[in-house]
């Protein structure tokens, strides 16, 4: 229901617009009304987490009237929106970001400053939005800070879990799970208790024939759960252009209780039912690169996908134009196979409850969808048994075997001599039990798939998806490079270097147009600059030490070289090489005069990263690099030539500290495994070197950068096949130096050997499926290598400007641009006022 104020009473509401605080004055007064109105405290008891409150509640009121002029002016012009649906969105923090993207931050410090505070410390008081595992949902966040500096109309779409990723704590050297529960005070989000949803799930359908002779199809009974709107506005930088996220919270649908049953003294039993409905939205499934088949987990996307859709559908009926054109006004993008069934209910819309016929209905389902694939990893790609979708979704399941029919229909036609192909690109696999596989859904229903770097796309044309470039042409796969947002990633993460860049490039403009960053090139030279650009890292690393020593007890040396592998832990990731590589260095130095130690460079290897609860071996890892930590960390003799510390609980903000305090990152996983990486990106824009292998993303940087600016090591993608086949199971020969390593772990140095006995016998035993041994020759040389090129410093430290000076390729602002230029086909909507 939509009320508008009548025209005669309008021009009262234009006297009385606000338009929120302009300068520190009008911050400090904004500050003091909410700690003493919307907060009911005073001068008297006004702590840091009440004057964040305050400063965030200012801010949002500024961020609101940027908001509704945007979603009145995209409504006004009717221009094309992008829809991109994430199950993840890992957002972080947003009071910095929303303070730099106004360009007030300077007021707010001053005013902040003035009031008693320091703004450190108050924007430490927000707690991370972490509603993601790891790349891809920080890759969706990423997306959406570009889409809106880039003036693009566009909406998110996401679930507003109860729980977010997980607490990581560091137990006895154990990771153990502590639940984040972070909606307590969350003013960044706005209930919209008048935008729901009713979501049917379960029932039967029954077939009848219209006076026409129509089959129609009536998805009845079941359950209906509902869904709630809830909004987060998302600024973009140096525009007043702030676009949406809409994440959806689920509740029963009779409201507060079921009237009819608790009427009935059915009063358990309502509540019960509110619960199980909320049960939906309750939590953030926790695993990166792994799929696991639950039924909540199905229910979870169908909520989700069913309340998107009646949403956008919603806004383009409003318009009154016809069926035909919603992919001139829709485009939708699914970020992986998670919101596939976005394609079955919007095929479900437009036959069953519009009356479209099935084959207009589809080419306009596949004009609007966009799929992105973000893994090769067989563990990760969906499949939902057949039973679970008939019982779920009974509808959707007849319009998938129907999509099925006339794909494979095509097929057929144009491959009549292979017998094959049917059953290997079938969407149903002819499995004990059947499984609807849903990339090849998403692929059908699509009119353009991705992958997220060059070496990635390519693997999915010539590997899982070969057939459908057989089948489709190859025009209908593309390749977008991740990016990240140098908004968050440098000029919010690191002000210091982003301030001294801006004052060689020409102001911030490089912050829109990240390109601009190769007018630095020429500094490297400049040995003035270097000493600043050094003098900047170093405080980084002594801002990183005090947070290690706060917060492990470690103290460690910041002239040391940084050495940084922070990301999910997962066995392709090979963190299990890093400190296998660590124990090496220890028992070399151990084997040293203490004449040779001294010559040695000083080392601090930082690991951080959470492990999916139900990955043991992936405990197991964060385990061993804890025990190693506790014994090399107190060894006299080694004293600052090798510290190991475990950052518990990497996050978004941690990532903000950890980053910009890098000399050198890893980003080593098995060649072909890791699709594209984008902490790597981070890392070199922050300044820091890396060693990878050529795997991602980490073969675009080193194209853009240069051979000589990375160090690369370890076998090829093309290679690793081959080489999985030459590990006879037991009995291929291990690399000389990790069997050393591997012996002084079974001498029980480390702690109880049987702890660490699957590790090792994953290499030794069973089959090294990551090629460990492998690479670990090429990897312990390539670090020597390192510790030579930061023997020099001054030559260290031009490598370091010539990256930064050259990774204008990889914002995520560049990123978008290709998505909309070459699979939405939306332009901006540039701003008059
Ligand atoms: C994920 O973070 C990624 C891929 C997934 O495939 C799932 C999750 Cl949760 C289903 C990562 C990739 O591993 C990484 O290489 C990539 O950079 C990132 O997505 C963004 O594309």
């Amino acid at each position: 229901v939509e009320a508008s104020i009548p025209e005669p009473q309008r021009e009262a509401w234009k006297k009385n617009q606000t338009s929120g605080f302009r300068g520190k004055t009008e911050f400090e007064k904004e500050v003091v009304r909410h700690v003493e109105t919307t907060l009911a405290r005073s001068v008297f008891n006004c702590d840091e987490n009440a004057a964040y409150a305050a400063t965030s509640l200012a801010f949002r009121d500024r961020l609101i009237l940027d908001w509704n002029r945007t979603q009145q002016r995209q409504t006004y012009r009717d221009s094309k929106r992008v829809y991109y649906l994430s199950l993840e969105f890992l957002m972080g923090r947003a009071l910095d970001n929303a303070m730099l993207n106004v360009g007030q931050k300077d007021d707010a410090k001053a005013g902040l400053a003035e009031l008693g505070f320091r703004i450190e410390d108050i924007i430490g008081q927000e707690h991370d939005a972490a509603l993601g595992n790891g790349g891809l949902g920080r890759l969706a966040a990423c997306f959406l800070d570009s889409l809106a500096s880039l003036d693009f109309p566009a909406w998110g779409y996401g679930l507003r879990y109860r729980y977010g990723i997980f607490k990581q704590e560091i137990i006895d050297g154990y990771q153990v799970e502590v639940p984040d529960y972070w909606l307590d005070f969350n003013p960044w989000e706005f209930p919209r208790h008048d935008v729901t949803v009713d979501i049917q799930f379960f029932g039967n359908v029954s077939k009848s024939v219209d006076s026409n002779g129509k089959a129609i199809a009536k998805w009845e009974g079941g359950e209906i759960v509902q869904a709630v709107a809830f909004d987060v506005p998302i600024p973009g930088y140096a525009t007043p252009t702030t676009n949406n996220l809409r994440l959806w919270s689920s509740k029963a649908s009779g409201g507060e209780f079921d009237f009819q049953k608790f009427n009935n003294g059915e009063y358990e039993s309502s509540v019960a039912d509110q619960q199980r409905a909320e049960t939906i939205s309750a939590v953030l499934y926790p695993n990166d690169n792994l799929e696991r088949g639950k039924e909540l987990r199905l229910k979870q996307q169908y909520f989700w996908v069913a309340a998107s859709l009646y949403d956008i559908v919603r806004r383009f009926k409003k318009s009154h134009r016809p069926w035909i054109e919603f992919s001139d006004q829709v485009a939708i993008q699914l970020n992986d196979t998670h919101p596939t069934l976005a394609i079955v209910e919007l095929q479900r819309i437009l036959l069953d409850i519009e009356g479209l016929e099935w084959s207009l209905a589809w080419d306009i389902v596949t004009s609007t969808f966009g799929y992105t694939n973000h893994t090769v990893l067989p563990e990760a790609l969906e499949k939902w048994p057949v039973g679970l979708m008939q019982h779920l979704l009974p509808r959707h399941l007849q319009i998938i075997y129907d999509i099925n029919l006339f794909f494979l229909q095509t097929v057929e036609k144009a491959f009549p001599n292979d017998r094959d192909i049917l059953r290997r690109v079938s969407i149903i696999e002819e499995s004990q039990p059947k499984m609807v596989r849903m990339a090849f859904l998403a692929i059908v229903g699509s009119h353009k798939v991705n992958g997220v770097a060059e070496l990635h796309s390519d693997l999915i044309k010539t590997t899982i998806f070969k057939d459908f470039v057989e089948i489709y042409g190859p025009d209908k796969f593309t390749n977008v490079t991740n990016g990240i947002t140098p908004r968050r990633w440098l000029h919010q993460a690191n002000p210091r270097l982003s301030e001294l860049i801006a004052s060689k490039v020409g102001g911030h403009d490089f912050l829109k147009d990240l390109t601009l960053l190769n007018r630095l090139e020429r500094y490297a030279e400049d040995k003035d600059f270097r000493k600043e650009w050094y003098e900047i890292k170093y405080a980084n690393k002594v801002r990183l030490a005090k947070h290690i020593k706060a917060t492990t007890g470690v103290t460690v040396n910041p002239a040391a070289l940084f050495d940084v592998q922070v990301k999910r832990i997962h066995e392709y990731k090979r963190q299990q090489l890093n400190i296998f590589g660590v124990i090496h260095r220890y028992l070399t130095l151990k084997g040293m005069t203490p004449e040779e130690r001294k010559k040695m460079l000083p080392r601090v290897s930082i690991f951080g990263g959470k492990a999916a609860p139900g990955y043991w071996m992936a405990k197991q890892i964060i385990h061993l690099i804890n025990s190693v930590g506790s014994i090399v960390n107190n060894d006299p003799e080694i004293g600052d030539l090798l510290k190991v510390i475990f950052i518990a609980d990497y996050n978004v903000s941690k990532a903000e500290i950890i980053t910009p305090a890098s000399d050198l990152s890893e980003h080593i996983s098995t060649a072909g495994t890791e699709a594209s990486g984008t902490s790597n990106m981070k890392f070199v824009l922050n300044g820091g070197l890396i060693i990878g292998t050529c795997d991602g993303a980490n073969i675009e940087i080193t194209r853009e950068i240069g051979e000589s600016n990375i160090f690369l090591f370890g076998n090829l993608a093309e290679d690793v096949e081959d080489l999985r086949h030459t590990h006879n199971y037991g009995d291929h020969a291990i690399d000389s130096d990790l069997e050393k390593v591997f012996l002084e772990i079974e001498k029980g140095t480390f702690g109880t050997p049987n702890d660490f006995s699957a590790m090792i016998a994953a290499v030794r035993q069973h089959g090294d499926y990551y090629l460990v041994s492998d690479d670990f020759h090429s990897y312990i040389e390539t670090h020597h290598l390192v510790d030579e090129a930061y023997r020099n410093q001054e030559e260290w430290i031009k490598k370091s400007i010539i990256s930064v000076a050259r990774m204008g390729f990889f914002s995520s602002d560049r990123c978008i641009n290709e998505y909309a230029e070459q699979i939405w086909n939306v332009e901006p909507l540039v701003v008059h006022d």
